[in-house]
C-alpha cells in the first residue's frame, strides 16, 4: 500500500484548489507531510513501479486511440517542433514558464528541496530523489543517498587509461564521452542481459548502473579538467562532501559560495523534458536496451554540439570576444553593433533562442539572482545584463527568431568564471555530468514502465508530395 501521493499529482491537485491554497508556505508543509521517512531509494522504487505500471496499462487500454494532435508537413520538415511524441516522466516545460521537475518549479525546488544549510541552494541529491519517486525528500533521505553515492564513486584506471590515449588537446567533451564509454565496462545490466535476465526485472541493473554512473562522472570530469588545465594533478574525492560540493571540490574550486553555484547548477542543468537532443538521444538508445553507459555517452555527443550543450562554451568565448574587441565598459551602441556583426557573419548570437521556452528561461533568471546576490559588481555579469536589454530586441527585428530570450548557457559562464573556472570550453562536461541525474531517472522509469523500442517513421520528398497532391485532390 502506498501512502504518498506523487509531487506532479499534487502540483494539479493544487491548481484545482489554489482558492485553499494560497501560499507557498501552506503547500510547502503540505509536501513535508506528506513525504515518506524510508531512507532507501530503491526499496521507495521498488514499491512505486507495480503502482506506475498499472497507470500506464490503464492509459493504454481506456485512452490509447485518443489523438493528441495532428502531424503537419512543416513539423516533419522543421525537427519534429510541436510534436508530441515522447513519454518523459521526470521533468514538463511549459513554453512560458520553463521546466517543472516532477511539478515543482526551480523557484518551488529551492524552496523545498534541502540544502546544506537552511536557505541554501538544493543538493542535486534531492532533485535525484524527487525525479524518481516524485517526492520531496527530507534531509536524511538527500544524506542518505549523498552517502550511497560516495561509496560508489570508484572508477577503475583503465577508464583514466582510455583518457589518456587521447591527446591533451583534444575538445574536453571527446575526453569525458569517452571516459563514460570506458566505466561501460561495468555494466551490471550488460552482465545481467547476457545471463538471461527476465524482462520484468530490467529495472534493477538498470537503477545500479544509473546510480553507479551518476556517482562516478563527476570523477571522470574533474580528471579531464586537471589533466588538461592543471598539470594532471588531481584532487581525491573528500568523504565529507556533498555531490556538488565534491565535485567542486575535485576540480580545485573549494570556495563555499562555488560550492553552492555547483549544487545549484546541477540541479537546474539535470533536466529539461524529453525532446532535447541529449535526453531524446538517451532514451533511444536505451530504447534498443542498449545499458545506461552506452546510452548517456550517446547523450554527450549530443549534448556537445553548439546548439544545444556547447552553446555555454560559446557564450563566454562570444563575451570574452566582445571585451577583446570593445573593453569591458562597452556602450549600449557598440554592443549592439557588435550583435549585428554576429548574425551578419552568418551566426547565432549564443545563449538566446529555443526549441520550446517562448519567454526568459527560468533557469537564466534563478542564475541572474545568484549573481546578483554573490557577484553583482562583476564586469562580466554587467556585460550579461546589458546583454538581456539589448539582444532581444534584435532578435525580434530580424524577425524569424521565434524565442529572442536568454536560455540556460547565457549565463552559466560568468558565474563560473568569477569562481576561478574559466576554461570555457570545459563547461559543456559541466552540463554532461548535470544531464546524468536527469537522463538516468528517466532510463530506471522506461526500463520499469517497459517502454518499447522507439522507431518512428520516416518518408521521403516524394512520398511528402505525392501525399500532399492527393490531400489537394480528394
Ligand atoms: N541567433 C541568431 N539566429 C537565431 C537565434 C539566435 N540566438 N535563435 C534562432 N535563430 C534563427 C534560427 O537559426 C533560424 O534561422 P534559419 O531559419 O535561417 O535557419 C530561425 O531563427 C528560426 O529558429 P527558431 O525556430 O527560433 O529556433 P529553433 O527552434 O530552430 O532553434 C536554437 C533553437 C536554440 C537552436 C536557436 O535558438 C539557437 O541557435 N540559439 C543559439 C544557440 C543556443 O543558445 N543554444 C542553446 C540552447 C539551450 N541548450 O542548452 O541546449
Ligand atoms: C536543454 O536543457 O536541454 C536545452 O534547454 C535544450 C532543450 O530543451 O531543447
Amino acid at each position: 500500500m502506498v501512502f504518498f501521493r506523487t509531487v506532479s499529482a499534487l502540483a494539479r491537485l493544487r491548481s484545482r484548489t489554489a482558492a485553499q491554497q494560497p501560499t507557498l508556505g501552506n503547500s510547502v508543509r503540505w509536501l513535508q507531510m506528506q513525504s515518506s521517512s524510508d531512507l532507501d531509494l530503491h526499496s521507495q522504487l521498488k514499491e512505486l513501479i507495480p503502482e506506475q505500471q498499472e497507470r500506464l496499462k490503464k492509459l493504454k487500454a481506456d485512452h490509447g486511440k485518443v489523438q493528441l494532435g495532428s502531424i503537419t508537413v512543416d513539423m516533419v520538415l522543421g525537427g519534429m517542433r510541436g510534436m508530441t511524441g515522447l513519454l518523459w516522466e521526470t521533468s514538463l516545460l511549459d513554453p512560458d514558464e520553463g521546466i517543472r521537475f516532477r511539478g515543482l518549479s526551480i523557484p518551488e525546488c529551492q524552496k523545498l528541496l534541502p540544502a546544506v544549510k537552511p536557505g541554501g541552494e538544493p543538493l542535486p541529491e534531492g532533485l535525484l530523489w524527487l525525479l524518481l519517486t516524485g517526492k520531496v525528500p527530507s534531509k536524511e533521505q538527500v544524506d542518505a543517498l549523498s552517502s550511497e553515492l560516495r561509496g560508489r564513486a570508484t572508477v577503475p584506471d583503465y577508464v583514466y587509461k582510455a583518457i589518456d590515449a587521447l591527446p591533451l588537446t583534444a575538445h574536453p567533451m571527446t575526453q569525458f564521452a569517452t571516459g563514460v564509454m570506458a566505466l561501460q565496462v561495468q555494466s551490471e545490466f550488460q552482465k545481467a542481459y547476457e545471463k538471461g535476465i527476465h524482462k520484468s526485472k530490467y529495472w534493477e541493473p538498470t537503477y545500479e548502473d544509473s546510480l553507479s554512473l551518476i556517482a562516478r562522472v563527476p570523477l571522470v570530469a574533474a580528471y579531464v579538467y586537471r589533466r588538461i588545465y592543471k598539470g594532471g594533478q588531481f584532487i581525491p574525492v573528500d568523504d565529507s562532501l556533498d555531490y556538488g560540493g565534491n565535485f567542486s571540490h575535485m576540480l580545485g574550486f573549494d570556495d563555499p559560495k562555488m560550492h553552492e553555484l555547483m549544487r545549484l547548477y546541477v540541479t537546474i542543468h539535470s533536466d529539461h523534458e524529453g525532446g532535447n537532443v541529449s535526453a531524446h538521444t538517451g532514451h533511444l538508445v536505451a530504447s534498443a536496451l542498449s545499458d545506461p553507459y552506452l546510452s548517456f555517452a550517446a547523450a554527450l555527443n549530443g549534448l556537445a554540439g553548439p546548439l544545444h550543450g556547447l552553446a555555454n562554451q560559446e557564450v563566454l568565448l562570444w563575451i570574452k570576444s566582445v571585451v577583446d574587441e570593445c573593453g569591458e565598459n562597452i556602450s549600449t551602441e557598440q554592443l549592439k553593433e557588435y550583435v549585428w556583426k554576429t548574425l551578419n557573419s552568418g551566426k547565432v548570437v549564443p545563449g538566446f533562442g529555443h526549441g520550446v521556452l517562448r519567454k526568459t528561461d527560468p533557469r537564466y533568471t534563478c542564475q541572474r539572482e545568484f549573481a546578483l546576490k554573490h557577484l553583482p559588481d562583476d564586469p562580466l555579469f554587467q556585460l550579461v545584463s546589458k546583454l538581456y536589454e539589448v539582444v532581444p530586441p534584435i532578435l525580434t527585428e530580424l524577425g524569424k527568431v521565434k524565442n529572442p530570450w536568454p536560455n540556460v548557457d547565457a549565463h552559466s559562464g560568468v558565474l563560473l568564471n568569477y569562481f576561478g573556472l574559466s576554461e570555457a570550453r570545459y563547461y559543456t562536461v559541466l552540463f554532461g555530468v548535470s544531464r546524468s541525474i536527469g537522463i538516468c531517472s528517466q532510463l530506471i522509469w522506461d526500463r520499469a514502465l517497459g517502454l518499447p523500442l522507439e522507431r518512428p517513421k520516416s518518408v521521403t520528398m516524394d512520398w511528402l508530395e505525392n501525399h500532399c497532391r492527393k490531400a489537394a485532390s480528394s
